[in-house]
Order: C-alpha cells, then structure tokens, then sequence
C-alpha cells in the first residue's frame, strides 16, 4: 500500500492507473514550506507525512508557469487559485501577446530507507538537497529548508512537465487549472483521465515513479 499525501483527490485518481499497488488518500495538510522549488516543498512534504504516515508516501507538488509572467504562480499556483481563481488567472494572461503556459509538478518518495544510486538523469537522488538547491529555480531555497536537517530522511524525486497554452475555460472534467490549459487542441478539463495522463506532466512523472517503484 502506498500513500498518495494530499488533500486533493483529482491527484489520487489520477495515480492510480500507473501503480499495481494500492494507493491511498492520505489526507494530510503538511506544513508546505516558502520556497520557491516545487521539489524542496514536495521532499519537505513527504518526510513530514512519512513520519506520520505507517508506511511508504508519495507528496505531488504542481504548479502552473505562465511565460508571460516569468513563471509565475509557479509554486504559488495553490494561493493564485484560492484567491485570483482560475477564471481571473485567464482574464489576467488574455492580455498578454504571449499565452504559453506549462505545469510542472514533482513527486516526492520517502519511505524511510536510503537508495542506490541510478545512472539515468531523469529523476535525482536527494539525499542532501545540494541537488536541489542549485537547481534553476531553487536560488530562493535555503539549504536548511531542502535539507530538513543533518539526519535528514532520503527522498526520490521524479519531476513531469507539459507545455501548453492558456485559453478561455472549457470543459468540466479534471480538476484546478485544467479548463484553462490546452494541449493539443483539448483542454485538460476537456479529456478524460487516461487522455490528460498520457500526456500530463503528472502522467509523466507518475510513469518515471511507477518503473521506478515496481522495482523496489
Ligand atoms: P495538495 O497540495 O494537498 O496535494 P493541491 O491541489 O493544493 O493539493 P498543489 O499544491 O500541487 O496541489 O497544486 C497547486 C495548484 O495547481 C492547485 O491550485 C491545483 O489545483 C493546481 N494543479 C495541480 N495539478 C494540476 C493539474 O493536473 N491540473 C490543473 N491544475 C492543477
Ligand atoms: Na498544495
């Protein structure tokens, strides 16, 4: 059994067509740290839910960058959502000459135990966070925060990204940004789960984590 940490149960839905193993919500708020690196507040996440989870955890930390605003709500996406919402993030981009737009997101593995090293550069082993913090984004984030701490507990990262463009809201499927995001002609919200993972950074990074994990 694997917990899937999140409040969000689109996520969930989504996890479970990669994993033979059983997922679970686990409904828990964890402490997301500023920072401006999606994969220091997941790693952050999954060691605060591994030690109060009874097994091994999974956090997902997404966001949606906007070229024309240099990427911003990026790891802010959450807050932008609450409190511009997803219609005003439209109204906000129309605007603007430049309408690209991706989501990213990075899932974070803890299960307590160290790994071997891989030799394939699409995932980093973090044990530290020296990877992270000199990552492009992570100038922002303090050593402390990635790190958590001399003993910190080692966490797998496995990063997804889609490009796309923003549009007028379209479709009632998905979940958050989804009816604003095209890819391809659909919105997200427009295609059904299969469809939006097949080509969703989260789909992305859900393989990479599933071949990873099938493994172990
Ligand atoms: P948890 O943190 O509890 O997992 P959340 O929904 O807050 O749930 P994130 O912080 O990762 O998850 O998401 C940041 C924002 O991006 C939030 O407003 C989400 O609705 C949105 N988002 C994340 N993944 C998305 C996706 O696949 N499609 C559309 N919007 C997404
Ligand atoms: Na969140």
């Amino acid at each position: 059994m694997l917990n899937f940490v999140t409040t969000n149960p689109g996520k969930v839905r989504e996890a479970t067509e990669y994993l033979d193993d059983e997922v679970v919500q686990f409904d828990f708020d964890y402490p997301e740290i500023q920072a401006d690196d999606l994969g220091a507040v997941a790693a952050h996440g999954a060691r605060a839910a591994y030690r109060a989870a009874d097994g091994p955890v999974i956090v997902d930390d997404a966001g949606l960058f906007i070229d024309a605003f240099d990427g911003f709500p990026g790891p802010y996406s959450s807050y932008v959502e609450d409190t511009v919402g997803v219609e005003g993030v439209w109204r906000m981009t129309e605007p603007e000459d430049d309408h690209a737009a991706s989501f990213k997101t990075v899932i974070a593995y803890c299960d307590g135990e160290g790994f071997a090293a891989t030799p394939e550069p699409v995932d980093r082993d973090e044990r530290r966070g020296q990877d992270l913090a000199s990552d492009e984004r992570g100038a922002a984030t303090t050593d402390e925060q990635v790190a958590g701490g001399e003993d910190a507990l080692p966490v797998k990262l496995f990063e997804g990204r889609v490009p796309g463009e923003l549009v007028a809201p379209r479709g009632d499927g998905g979940f958050g940004f989804d009816p604003i995001f095209e890819h391809d002609g659909a919105t997200f919200a427009e295609m059904s789960t299969e469809a939006k993972n097949a080509v969703s950074h989260r789909g992305r990074a859900l393989a990479k984590f599933a071949e990873w994990y099938a493994e172990r």
